[in-house]
């Protein structure tokens, strides 16, 4: 693992955080033991918080916006890597940027993955980072909520139901959904 060179940073915050949060017994030897101090912690638990999806305009085939805020509660990180639903053809994990001229383009994430890191909150907001539905089945609909699973790379699997409204909706007004459980 430790030869996938993109894992390599990734790794080592993870362990400084772990280390740091446990230092109970003053040993310091986590460069041979990388692996391991991961394997052995608690996981992550990633806390989602006000989802919510922007109506669309009445048109066939258009393009929906997912917005949420993440939380790692947990003492490893984790990665959204994909996310599906029965609304939408396809759905890829967006970031919005501003280039040189001032005009915002948006793109795939880096890597293609949204990193959580542990104790870490990641806001999908407006001209941010955000999920992308490609080739909508039909229009989001004010009011409405359709199911959007989302693909963790360690705690799996999550469904979520997505509110649609044309304003962001005031937080709170969905539970929070802890994963693993709290
Ligand atoms: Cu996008």
């Amino acid at each position: 693992m430790i030869r996938i060179g993109l894992r390599i940073p990734v790794l080592l915050v993870a362990v400084a955080v772990v280390t740091g949060a446990t230092a109970c017994g003053g040993e310091s030897g986590a460069d041979d033991t990388t692996t391991v101090a991961i394997e052995h912690t608690g996981g992550p638990q990633i806390v989602i918080e006000d989802p919510w999806s922007r109506s669309t305009p009445d048109v066939e085939g258009g393009t929906g916006i997912v917005y949420m805020t993440f939380s790692n509660r947990g003492d490893t990180a984790d990665r959204l890597v994909a996310a599906k639903t029965p609304v939408a053809a396809a759905v890829e994990l967006h970031i919005d940027e501003i280039d040189a001229n001032g005009v915002m383009h948006m793109r795939m994430v880096d890597g293609g993955v949204i990193e959580i890191p542990p104790g870490g909150t990641v806001l999908l907001q407006p001209a941010g980072l955000h999920i992308m539905l490609i080739d909508l089945a039909e229009p989001l609909k004010e009011g409405t909520s359709y199911p959007l699973t989302l693909k963790f790379e360690t705690i799996g699997e999550v469904t979520l139901d997505i509110p649609v409204s044309y304003e962001q909706p005031e937080p709170g007004v969905v539970d929070p959904i802890v994963v693993p459980g709290s």
